[in-house]
């Protein structure tokens, strides 16, 4: 029997303008070559499997994969674009992120990276607001600065009256954007009807008393037509966003969901919990930038892409490259990142949370710039004073990094911030 593997290798082989491009770091079984390993992956994401066919056709044949680079373990792979279809990242995920992971002539396999052709980047809408509908049409900002957002804790137990009061607090001392966790739905204790009708009455309450715009990241994550008829509630109610947890919930409920924004004209907040499970091992599953890519052609407006400082795993690089992905029209190939054309699609607001609090905020602010999120659960509602002097904190501390003021200098004349730095000073959390 001839290797029906051999035929998707092919390592003269140069993709075509139309051709959509995977970047995989390939760790082979034991007893397995490179090149038998990466026929496999190849073969089994696009139109190939373990025996020679009686039915293929050369019509066939032409479309299928080919891996055509291999430096060291990291392979690309070239996919004709008729594999795919248009405007389904289901099916795509099906093909490039689906059986080859299984593969027992693998022993590791990891998808660090996709190249959209522009074919393809053109069947998605991308985010309906972006950097410019968030801070310009929602907040109608003309100066610039990173959004303070909050989500209270502890994350669920407590009940309506108490979520709603502790978002009162934060959004009357300097919150922007007060946000559900990413497990608060709609439990007994605070049901998701009741909470919207109570915060949007808070939030309202707030903007007369502040005089600034004050939003909500209402979480909708449910079952698909539960999303939609939560997203029109919050419509109804006059909010501005969504929250969904967009990997718990799947791609195809969040294209949906994306669908039923437009026309509610309604942002997205994207919450990625879930994504370490297959993000974490550097050897193997796929890439947190590949999810990012993934949003960004749907179109989600705002997206969690870590602190470095905080209390979850991700490095520098990692924070950075997604940063660069999810906000440049144009990005340059550079160690496990592929080129990539943004086109029509706009450029989505990063958000940087976990384990934040004012002392942490510098770093953060000099990591990603203005145009971002910062988002503290515990880092205002373990303030010594409270809520309301946990959100003036941050809020401060937000204030003293765009101005490049040493947070120290700005804590003299700044009690809020001064008490957070004598509690929490510059601890890193584990
Ligand atoms: C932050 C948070 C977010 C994480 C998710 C939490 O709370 O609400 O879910 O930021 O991680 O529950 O942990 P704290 P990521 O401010 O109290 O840590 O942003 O990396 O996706
Ligand atoms: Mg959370």
């Amino acid at each position: 029997m001839e290797d029906p593997y051999r035929d998707f290798v092919d390592l003269k082989y140069s993709p075509s303008k139309d051709d959509l491009v995977c970047l995989f770091r390939v760790e082979p079984a034991k007893g397995i070559s490179i090149k038998e390993a990466i026929g496999r992956v190849a073969s089994e994401s696009s139109n190939g499997t373990w025996a020679e066919l009686t039915t293929l056709k050369e019509h066939i044949r032409r479309i299928r994969a080919r891996a055509f680079s291999i430096k060291g373990n990291m392979v690309k792979v070239a996919y004709p674009l008729p594999l795919f279809e248009l405007g389904s990242i289901p099916q795509l995920m099906s093909s490039v992120a689906g059986n080859i992971f299984g593969m027992k002539a693998l022993k590791n396999l990891r998808l660090e990276d996709i190249e959209f052709p522009e074919k393809y980047v053109r069947s998605f809408k991308g985010p309906q607001f972006g950097i410019d509908g968030v801070f310009g049409k929602i907040f109608k900002m003309k100066e610039r600065r990173p959004l303070l957002a909050h989500v209270p804790k502890p994350k669920v137990g407590m009940t309506t009256e108490e979520h709603a009061n502790v978002a009162k607090n934060a959004w009357l001392g300097g919150v922007d954007l007060l946000k559900d966790d990413e497990n608060l739905t709609s439990q007994s204790f605070n049901t998701f009807d009741r909470r919207m009708r109570l915060m949007f009455k808070y939030r309202d309450y707030a903007e007369k008393v502040t005089g600034e715009k004050k939003s909500y990241l209402a979480n909708i994550t449910a079952e698909t037509n539960e999303m939609i008829r939560r997203a029109r509630l919050v419509k109804e109610l006059g909010g501005e966003y969504v929250m969904v947890d967009i990997l718990t919930a799947g791609w195809a409920a969040l294209q949906t969901v994306r669908e039923e924004c437009e026309d509610l004209g309604l942002a997205i907040h994207a919450h990625r919990a879930f994504h370490a499970a297959f993000t974490r091992n550097p050897k193997h599953g796929m890439s947190m930038l590949v999810v990012a890519k993934l949003a960004r052609l749907i179109g989600v407006d705002q997206i969690h892409i870590g602190t470095v400082v905080g209390k979850l795993e991700a490095s520098r690089r990692e924070v950075e490259d997604l940063d660069t992905e999810i906000t440049e029209k144009s990005v340059k190939e550079m160690g496990d990142v592929l080129k990539q054309e943004w086109y029509n699609i706009k450029p989505v607001v990063p958000v940087s949370s976990g384990g934040l609090h004012p002392g942490l905020v510098p770093y953060v602010v000099k990591l990603l710039g203005k145009e971002i999120v910062i988002q503290a659960g515990g880092g205002i509602d373990g303030h010594p004073k409270g809520v309301y002097a946990g959100a003036k904190a941050m809020r401060q501390a937000i204030e003293a990094s765009i101005e490049g003021i040493d947070l120290e200098e700005y804590a003299k004349s700044h009690k809020e911030l001064n008490e957070a730095l004598q509690y929490w000073g510059y601890l890193k959390p584990v």
